[in-house]
């Protein structure tokens, strides 16, 4: 007796340190059945596919980056410039209604209100006599990117593996069978597109051509094909017209490429069977382990960058559905490591160099219409789907997006001149696959005009992280772009006289005094980009030497921009005037992005903003769609309040269908808006970094925000503003204990800790004098906010913390510990 109580003594606090590490798996006891989200999500980027693990009846849904319904289009609308003055008069004289009714009729688009990205088909194997089954499990190895499911029928076990090959390029599903030519299967495909054609060549190959949908006004003329091919060993493959049937055989290897005859967001004059065909010829001589290593290998190189350990406890023994039905109930905090590593998975399977930006579902949907047609919201949930980018370590799988910004630069130059008459480039709330930039869906939604200067931001934070001078020259005329864009369109506002933004809203809320239309001038979301916009604008062409006149005329600019308020029920003002409800919950929050993802409400620089920022959160409350839920982790641990930060991962880790009203996860822990959208598991990836690391302010800010459920963990490889690397972290008791940082490329390395720790030579580290020197550290001084003769807000008290300078040499690598 008392020998196992010692023994479960030792395998306790082996649970908690995890000697024994845990590996990465989502798994189930059960097939998908005809629910796509329990199936289970793999993709390289340019291809992705939905793994349902059915027995008898196999479904691989297939998706692939650039089939979207349409063809090159423009949805400006002309008429805006000349109805501009008169809306603008009608705001600034409070008729809201009017002013919203004429944006209706002459701003908004008259034409296509964005294209939808949409599904390829499925590859359907049958297995016949396979309905009895026993053994069964299905599982996604997030840390190979390869799903697998195992069964037997008859004494048999059957294994099927699946993954999309990131260095081939193709889909690779494997299936074999335990006792010789045991293996008898038929493939087909199946599409839900209108125009399509599913053939089966005297080579063997299964086929699928298929052109997608005319929309609004477009027509679809995005030409997709896909290549099934199997190789056998053993046994026979036979052909029917619509199946190639495999019997009898030890092994199968099916390879599916798909292709289109999408360039570019003008061009689609690319020959989708001759790269289909070349994906596959490649493809198909390679030996099934060979194409494995070569996919695991490229996967790695990103997905190994990052490890995380909060601990292990016996609830990893469950399948990924249980412990996501117990996990409010239960204390599994490698629960929160799978989720965390997942959104890194998704990522990487969802935005390579190359590819399309990971859309509102990533790169899987199997809808012709899917919900919001599956496009980019640049209003909140494409930004937010590239907040995990640069901090988790996958900064190259930014360069979708960075081109979206590219592209979108170079469409929004005429949007901006034939609808507002101004320079520059702008896009309003949504774009698409052919980078449309008018305001789509009505007024409501979209009025706003921010898009631009918003999704501009992502340019400069990938500087920052990197500090490739050559990449921000490459980048600069985009940043120019956008501020010139605002330097034409802001006008004085008659009441207050700041520069505004007019139209205007804070994406799609409404204050109540304006009988329900959401337009204003001089939103604070709006005030605050475009100070970003033009700030970051003066920074690069600082750091590049260059355009200073430009640079003089923007800090000139940028002094008549509204500041911010504190409204009289303490909160920070959504709108200029102070008319925010205390009972509003709605999921947006657009004025806190002067707390995340910018930086201008800083508990350090500005203690009265920071504390409306925290009664506006606890006036919006915390259970709300997917989205807005993973925003919340990040802005709670902002506020540095790990416990409330740790309160929304519970709220978001939720089966669907308990939060009232609200929003949760999935069984194959997609989040749930619901319905599904990737956003959610993107922000809350970005938000459990931020719990642990920040590095917005002017150092950088470790255990930030630590839960009391994670007194003890470690990370290793997350990358910090100014190309450092913490190459390992540990903390014990809430004590950080040791702690390796990578400068990779210099300058003084500036520390905020929650407890002192020393150099690894033993050599005391130098207390932080005045301001951080790092170039990359550099902050704006932030216009003192005008607070309402009724609030009596007053500043929060911080945790204490220590603030240290290293002077860093590029390269080099440095280790604390404590003392
Ligand atoms: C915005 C949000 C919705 C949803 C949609 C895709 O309109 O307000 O919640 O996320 O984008």
């Amino acid at each position: 007796m008392k020998k196992t109580y010692v023994v479960c003594l030792l395998l306790i606090s082996c649970i908690g340190f995890s000697q024994e590490r845990q590996k990465l798996t989502l798994w189930y006891k059960q097939p998908a059945g005809n629910i796509w989200e329990n199936a289970l999500p793999i993709g390289n980027g340019f291809l992705g596919a939905m793994v349902y693990g059915n027995v008898e009846k196999e479904t691989i849904q297939l998706n692939e980056h650039t089939v979207w319904s349409g063809s090159p289009n423009r949805n400006d609308n002309p008429d805006a410039l000349a109805a501009l003055p008169m809306v603008r008069k009608l705001i600034f004289e409070g008729k809201y209604k009017e002013a919203e009714k004429l944006t209706n009729q002459s701003i908004v688009t008259k034409k296509s209100h964005g294209q939808m990205f949409q599904p390829v088909g499925n590859l359907h194997l049958t297995f016949e006599g396979h309905q009895q089954f026993s053994n069964y499990r299905r599982e996604l190895d997030i840390e190979k990117a390869v799903t697998t499911t195992t069964y037997a029928v008859g004494g048999v076990t059957y294994t099927r593996e699946a993954f999309v090959s990131f260095p081939d390029r193709v889909i690779v599903v494997r299936l074999t069978a335990d006792k010789a030519n045991s293996l008898s299967f038929s493939a087909t495909y199946s599409s839900p597109h209108a125009k399509k054609s599913i053939a089966v060549t005297p080579n063997k190959e299964l086929t699928l051509a298929a052109t997608t949908a005319d929309h609004e006004g477009v027509k679809g003329l995005v030409r997709l094909k896909g290549i099934a091919k199997i190789k056998a060993d053993g046994g026979n493959i036979s052909i029917t017209d619509t199946s190639v049937v495999v019997k009898n055989a030890n092994t199968a290897t099916i390879f599916i490429s798909i292709a289109t005859n999408f360039n570019k967001y003008d061009d689609i004059s690319g020959d989708e069977n001759k790269r289909a065909s070349e994906y596959l010829n490649k493809a198909f001589p390679k030996a099934y382990p060979v194409i494995l290593k070569g996919h695991i290998a490229a996967y790695q190189q990103y997905f190994n960058r990052v490890k995380l350990d909060l601990g292990t406890t016996d609830a990893v023994k469950l399948p990924t559905d249980e412990r996501l039905k117990n996990f409010n109930k239960s204390y599994d905090p490698h629960f929160v490591t799978l989720y965390y590593q997942y959104g890194r998975y998704l990522l990487i399977s969802s935005s390579q160099p190359g590819g399309q930006p990971a859309n509102l579902q990533g790169i899987w949907n199997n809808k012709l219409r899917p919900a919001w047609d599956s496009k980019y919201t640049i209003n909140i949930n494409t930004e937010m789907n590239y907040w995990p980018a640069e901090k988790t370590n996958l900064s190259e799988l930014h360069e979708p997006l960075l081109k979206l910004i590219r592209e979108l630069s170079e469409t929004g130059k005429e949007t901006a001149k034939v609808m507002y008459g101004a320079r520059g480039w702008m896009a309003h709330h949504n774009t698409d696959i052919w980078r449309i930039n008018g305001p789509v869906d009505g007024a409501f939604w979209g009025v706003w005009n921010a898009g631009g200067g918003w999704l501009s931001q992502h340019l400069w934070e990938h500087y920052l992280y990197n500090g490739d001078k050559k990449y921000l020259a490459s980048v600069y005329p985009i940043l120019k772009g956008a501020a010139t864009f605002y330097v034409d369109f802001l006008v004085e506002h008659p009441k207050y006289h700041w520069l505004v933004v007019a139209p205007a809203n804070s994406p799609e809320n409404a204050p109540a005094a304006h009988e329900g239309s959401s337009i204003d001038a001089g939103t604070t979301m709006d005030n605050q980009i475009v100070y970003d916009v033009f700030s970051t604008t003066i920074r690069a062409a600082e750091v590049l030497g260059s355009d200073l006149a430009f640079v003089d005329s923007l800090k000139q600019i940028r002094s008549k921009l509204a500041p911010m308020h504190i409204g009289k029920h303490n909160q920070l003002q959504e709108w200029l005037d102070d008319v925010d409800d205390p009972n509003d919950h709605h999921r947006h929050i657009s004025h806190l992005y002067g707390l995340f993802p910018s930086n201008q409400i800083s508990a350090y620089r500005t203690p009265e903003l920071f504390a409306a920022a925290k009664n506006t959160l606890l006036q919006r409350s915390d259970v709300s769609t997917g989205w807005s839920m993973g925003w919340k982790v990040n802005w709670w641990a902002k506020m540095q309040d790990g416990n409330h930060a740790y309160k929304l991962i519970q709220n978001q880790l939720t089966p669907l269908g308990i939060n009232a009203d609200g929003g949760g996860t999935y069984n194959n822990l997609f989040d749930a808006h619901p319905p599904f959208q990737i956003d959610g598991n993107f922000g809350c990836t970005s938000g459990i970094t931020e719990m642990l690391m920040q590095s917005a302010e002017d150092a950088i800010h470790l255990l930030p925000a630590l839960p009391d459920v994670w007194t003890s963990g470690s990370i290793r490889g997350l990358r910090a503003k100014g190309g450092f690397e913490i190459v390992a972290m540990e903390w014990k008791d809430t004590k950080l204990v040791k702690l390796v940082v990578k400068s990779n490329l210099g300058g003084n390395l500036r520390l905020r800790l929650p407890n002192k720790l020393q150099l690894s030579t033993g050599a005391t580290l130098a207390k932080a004098q005045g301001k951080n020197t790092n170039p990359f550290y550099q902050l704006e001084e932030i216009p003192k906010a005008i607070i309402s003769e009724k609030s009596t807000i007053q500043p929060l008290e911080l945790k204490e913390t220590f603030l240290f300078d290293v002077a860093t040499q590029r390269g080099k690598v440095y280790t604390f510990s404590i003392k």
